[in-house]
């Protein structure tokens, strides 16, 4: 720091040199001034470090965000399997009655494509079943006989629906055992909420989106932990009576052969296909795995865990303190949003001080609609959230990376068929490829940024499926590092 004088400065005069120094005091005197400005400097330098210590130790905050559906719950499991293996090991077993239940809804849903089909109930085999009569209610009322159906259904499948009748009753206990998050969003006719505007997320939140802001310091783990509670043994007398996890386990393994056979049957496939039903797309699918979940010690994998579907409610905060990786010892902060229209104004009290938002876009649903708004296309709503979140003022110094998600799904999508032009119009002519239809994707989302980010701001993209936990430990590496160096830059401009 190099001391300079103005003549103008009435400051400067007091500290400028006696004019009458002498050549010896004058070496005195800049001796002594360099050496108070040497310690002046080191104490500079130690503030310095100490406040970057201070901010390094802080954690490294990261929020996910996009729309429903779009992976962010499965990336911060994809973040906890990779670099808190401790704490994932801990909960694997939780996650059991979760895959129970996304099971029993696959079949149920199975169940519920093939009776609009099938019609009423043959005479014969109806039954006084309190299950059944429930069943009857859920479906759409149909006045057919079993000869109607353009289908070969026998009484095989009638039976078949009938002894899987118990599913109905042990998926509505796992959902009130497990809380909201086990129920998916319903469909909805109504306009859109005001927040699907370019740039809802610098104005004041609207009064009446506020109720949705939901602040919880364990995420999924209140939900594991009720099913926790429930499963320990514990003598509590809040343990419910007509609530037994083993019961759930038992009737699975019970209805195993049956729910494999309603799965396999050739007749129940064609159903799906001629309704344009992909089960295999929907969320927590695991009817290939009836065999291993469907059994009387069934204990989850890291995959099941991983592909287990919950859906999150309100904000969530993470912490994990990362075992592995150039970040080991330091804990990392994660922010898992609710993605529907209605949460996401909620999402805005976390922009603050964040060093990275990963934002999840589905490419594989280009050709599917919003659950809660059945008008609105998912890449469109991706493409319209993208543009608030790339022109946020709050964000405009946050790193921001982009998971263009579910390539696997979209990979199939392409393959059975599916064209892209008939969806988005503005594809045209382009080879109907997964490698074509990614990178025209990709433009259209570089080209969104660069037209709303608030000051030049680099993009970053990655292809991933995160589902598959091998390449998306990959993908986090890259993530995990870019992301640290920002955190420690910042530290450092503190
Ligand atoms: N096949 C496939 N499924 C995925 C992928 N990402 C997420 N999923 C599934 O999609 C569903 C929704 O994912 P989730 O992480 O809960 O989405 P969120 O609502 O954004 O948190 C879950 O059943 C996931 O297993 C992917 O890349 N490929
Ligand atoms: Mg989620």
């Amino acid at each position: 720091m190099g001391r300079s004088f103005d003549a103008d400065d009435p400051f400067s005069a007091v500290l400028a040199p006696p004019p009458n120094e002498t050549p010896a005091e004058k070496a005195a005197r800049e001796k002594k001034e360099a050496e108070a400005r040497r310690v002046s400097d080191e104490i500079d330098d130690m503030l310095r470090q100490e406040r970057a210590a201070l901010k390094k130790k802080r954690p490294v905050r990261v929020l996910l965000l996009g729309q429903s559906e779009s992976g962010k719950s499965t990336t911060l499991k994809n973040f906890q399997l990779t670099y808190a293996r401790k704490a994932w090991a801990e909960e694997r077993s939780s996650w059991k009655a979760v895959v129970q239940l996304n099971l029993v809804r696959n079949v149920n849903a199975l169940l519920d494509t093939i009776s609009r089909e099938m019609g009423p109930l043959s005479p014969r085999s109806q039954s006084p079943d309190s299950d059944m009569e429930e069943e009857a209610d859920s479906m759409p009322s149909r006045e057919a006989s079993p000869g109607d159906s353009p289908f070969p259904f026998t009484e095989h499948h009638h039976l078949l629906k009938l002894r899987l009748g118990p599913l109905r009753r042990i998926q509505r206990d796992l959902e009130v055992r497990l809380g909201s998050s086990a129920t998916e969003v319903l469909p909805s006719s109504a306009p859109a909420s005001e927040n699907t505007s370019a740039a809802p997320f610098d104005g004041p939140v609207p009064r009446s989106q506020q109720e949705f802001y939901v602040r919880s310091n364990n995420g999924w783990k209140s939900a594991l932990e009720k099913i926790r509670f429930l499963s320990g043994g514990k003598s509590d007398e809040r343990r419910s009576k007509d609530f037994d996890s083993s019961e759930v386990t038992e009737v699975l393994a019970e209805c195993r052969e049956d729910m494999k056979a309603l799965w396999e049957d050739p007749v129940v496939r064609d159903v799906l296909e001629k309704n344009k039903v992909r089960m295999e797309e929907s969320s927590g699918f695991f009817l290939n795995d009836i065999d291993r979940i469907a059994t009387r010690d069934y204990q989850p994998s890291d995959d099941d865990v991983i592909r287990a579907r919950l859906r999150t409610l309100g904000v969530q905060e993470y912490r994990f303190v990362f075992e592995i990786g150039r970040t080991a010892g330091h804990e990392w902060l994660m922010f898992d949003v609710g993605g529907a229209r209605t949460s996401r104004a909620a999402w805005v009290p976390y922009f603050d001080d964040i060093d990275a938002v990963i934002f999840l876009a589905p490419v594989s649903a280009f050709d599917e609609k919003l659950a809660e708004d059945r008008r609105v296309n998912r890449l469109e709503d991706s493409y319209l959230l993208w543009k608030s979140i790339s022109g946020s003022k709050l964000l405009a110094k946050t790193q921001i990376i982009l998971f263009l998600n579910k390539i696997d799904l979209l990979e199939k999508k392409l393959a059975s068929g599916v064209q892209v032009r008939d969806s988005v119009p503005s594809f045209g002519d382009r080879a109907n490829d997964a490698a074509t239809v990614t990178k025209y994707f990709q433009q259209h989302f570089r080209e969104i940024a660069r037209q709303s980010n608030p000051e030049p701001r680099p993009f970053f993209v990655h292809l991933t499926s995160v589902v598959d936990t091998k390449s998306t430990a990959t993908t986090l590496s890259i993530v995990e590092e870019g992301i640290l160096r920002d955190h420690l830059r910042r530290a450092d401009l503190l």
